[in-house]
């Protein structure tokens, strides 16, 4: 059966790990016949927590999609993991939805993951509905809850549902649209009765809410409910739509997922309620690099961007695509961008879970599955129209903010180790691995702690080998504070046949901060030929980079050459690279070397309650706060750190926020150490530098 876009319904679910996601959408699945029975976490058989790592661990870590048919219209659902380390996987599900569905836990209401998801949503306008699962846990609280959110998140909420019972006595819901009640039967079997007499008065109450706020969906109708004091079921119905796409109403639904109590409420709401594609807009960078509006459409050439890659080891390169314009089929030719490559996808597919179901053709707006298309990398933009210049906006990630050196036993398991590395870079664009030049360590870097070892476990299991971990060096750099005044060496051998002959003889002097290295010849009259001047220029490079005090490379440092001596035999590129080097470290210990630390550009978003403990956080480890500023609900304070302070910095935030901190990082500019600290590193610096000369 072909699918056409407005029948399309794509929603990411998501919330704070355990809340019940996965098992929704296996609820979701079931009842709509997608699937005979329901697995459980517990039994590690659901679709969308397939992998090896989401079954052992029972959390899921990836994000899964499913397609699957219900009354008519073709729901695309994402289930996202709902862990820190994983937003970004999370944040695919937001780039590819029109509408996110946040799971709440009935007992637990907000916790960290629902407030820094809801922070998402809101920086990307997106429409949203919660579902208050777990209705039958003791102490479940719907109405505590609807509370909370509107306390916390000052916007509308607007029950759709409303429970009956509660706890272990919570047995149903009663659907506020319908005016209708819904029971599971002897097998299970949800059926649909009247609203028990004893709940009519409850009922009422919510009902005449519903109204309200559906009113204030549209402005047409909040002038009609003034007038009449109601509205009529069409109304309501149209108020909540509009007022929902807008995102200003937030339909609340209750359930229990693991029964699916609640769930068939929450699918038809979707269905008759939650835009389509249609209704929505992409966002798109034009040639000019202006952000601009495109309507998704099934006119035209088609255009759509991946989201999301995973290598799968049965089919290999597996590209999530979000289909724009036009219409993906297996013949369709497209021009991939950046890089200008062809594909031509040869098949197409839906996907449920790890499987994929083949189908003739993706309209707009839907998602769908391209395999071994190995141009295509997550967030490249697909033109079937090669002459189009525009590109989609691209995933809005965080960069890695944790950082760990990493080491293996031998060469064979290191080789194994970055082969898979770098296949875990290519799924997941917010890990970074690679080799630090500076250091001299393999590293990998994510966004904290679980995020890296969940990455390492697998590689070591799945490889049989020993990664070993540790905090990174800090990339120190040492600089002059003074003139050396006159340096001079002479390189002098006789072996044998040919003698080695140089001499050169140069000053050194500060340079401005960041100019590195500056190199000016001022000899004069011939003393050294042209020719050998890149050699002395190459020796004074081998000497900055090995360092002075402590091995660390040297910066900012303006060499003058001044005079030497060469010899018409004896003198080579060599023999001067050798009395460059020399010069330089003769100079250099007159030249008062001290070391410089980098530091850290920092901007952190904490809850107000937490702004003391980062502060005085901050000056005890040598930070300058340059400014704070509110930015919603968040203080945002922006700093400048050593690297050194805050190398554990995502560790340190977590258990100072309860977990509800957040930072971004980046290298702003280097410093100079004084003192005990810079006495420790370069006694440290000098074991390094004395293995080195023993090797
Ligand atoms: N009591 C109760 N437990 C539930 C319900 N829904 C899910 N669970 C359990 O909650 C745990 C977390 O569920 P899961 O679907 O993995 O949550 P996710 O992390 O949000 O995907 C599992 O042990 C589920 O069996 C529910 O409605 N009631
Ligand atoms: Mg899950």
């Amino acid at each position: 059966m072909s699918v056409v876009s407005s029948d399309l319904r794509n929603v990411a679910i998501v919330g704070h790990n355990g809340t019940g996601k996965t098992t929704l959408v296996e609820q979701m699945l079931f009842q709509a016949g997608a699937i005979q029975s329901c697995g459980t976490i517990e039994n590690g058989k659901t679709v969308s927590d397939f992998t090896d790592e989401e079954i052992a661990k029972k959390i899921s870590v990836h994000t899964a999609l499913c397609s699957f048919a219900w009354n008519g219209k073709t729901l695309n659902i994402l289930d996202t993991p709902g862990t820190a380390g994983f937003i970004g996987e999370a944040i695919c599900g937001f780039r590819s939805c029109e509408t996110a569905l946040m799971l709440v836990d009935s007992v637990d209401g907000i916790q960290i993951e629902t407030l820094k998801l809801w922070r998402h949503l809101d920086n990307r306008n997106k429409p949203r509905a919660v579902f208050i699962n777990k209705m039958d846990k003791e102490r479940a609280d719907y109405k505590g809850i609807i509370e909370q959110l509107k306390e916390r998140f000052k916007t509308t909420f607007v029950p759709v549902t409303i429970p009956v019972g509660s706890g272990n006595d919570f047995r149903g819901v009663i659907n506020l649209i319908e005016d209708k009640a819904y029971f599971p039967n002897a097998e299970g079997k949800l059926v649909q009765s009247d609203v028990p007499a004893e709940y009519q008065d409850l009922f009422d109450e919510y009902h005449a809410q519903l109204v309200e706020n559906a009113a204030e969906g549209a402005d047409d109708l909040i002038e009609k409910f003034f007038d009449k004091g109601t509205l009529e079921a069409d109304d309501i119905r149209r108020g909540l739509r509009e007022g929902f796409a807008n995102n200003r109403v937030i339909p609340v639904f209750c359930g229990e997922a693991k029964l699916g109590l609640g769930v068939d409420s929450l699918m038809n709401f979707i269905k008759n309620n939650f835009p389509s594609p249609l209704d929505k807009k992409e966002w798109i960078l034009d040639e000019k690099e202006q952000h601009r509006d495109l309507a998704i459409t099934d006119k035209g050439p088609f255009s759509g961007y991946c989201f999301k890659t995973t290598l799968d080891q049965f089919n290999g390169r597996l590209s999530f695509i979000k289909v724009v314009t036009g219409t993906l089929t297996g013949n369709t030719e497209m021009v991939v961008r950046p890089g200008g490559k062809k594909e031509r996808p040869t098949k197409v597919y839906r996907m449920m879970g790890r499987k994929l179901v083949e189908t003739d053709a993706l309209p707009a707006g839907d998602i769908g599955i391209v395999a071994k298309a190995d141009a295509i990398m997550t967030n490249c933009t697909l033109l079937e129209d090669a002459s189009a210049t525009f590109t989609f906006q691209p995933l809005q990630l965080p960069s890695p903010v944790y950082k760990l050196a990493i080491s293996t036993e031998d060469k064979k398991s290191e080789v194994k180790m970055n082969e898979a590395l770098y296949r875990v870079a290519e799924e997941d664009l917010t890990f970074k691995t690679g080799f630090d030049e500076e250091t001299k360590e393999s590293y990998v870097a994510g966004l904290g702690e679980l995020h890296l070892s969940m990455i390492l476990d697998k590689i070591q299991e799945k490889q049989k080998i020993a990664i070993h971990t540790k905090l990174p060096r800090v990339a120190y750099r040492e600089t002059i504070t003074k003139q050396s005044g006159l340096a001079e060496y002479t390189h002098k051998k006789q072996t044998g046949g040919h003698g080695q002959y140089a001499k050169v003889v140069l000053e050194i002097e500060p340079s401005e901060r960041g100019a590195q290295y500056v190199f000016t010849n001022a000899i004069k009259g011939g003393s050294i030929s042209k020719g050998y001047i890149p050699g002395i220029e190459k020796g004074l490079h081998e000497q900055m980079s090995e360092g002075f005090l402590a091995g660390y490379p040297m910066v900012d440092i303006a060499v003058t050459l001044i005079d030497g001596k060469e010899h018409p035999v004896d003198s080579s590129d060599m023999a001067f690279k050798l009395a460059g080097k020399g010069a330089m470290k003769t100079a250099l210990a007159k030249a008062g070397c001290v070391l410089l630390e980098p530091i850290m550009s920092i901007q952190i978003y904490v809850e107000n309650e937490y702004l003391g403990a980062i502060l005085s956080d901050l000056s005890s480890k040598r930070g300058r706060v340059l400014g704070q500023e509110e930015s919603g609900p968040l203080q945002v304070v922006k700093a400048l750190v050593p690297q050194s302070e805050v190398l554990n910095y995502v560790i340190d935030l977590k258990s100072m926020t309860s977990g509800t901190g957040s930072f971004d990082m980046e290298f702003d500019h280097y410093d100079r150490l004084t003192g005990k600290l810079a006495d420790d590193v370069i006694a440290e610096g000098r074991k390094h530098m004395r293995s080195d000369e023993e090797e």
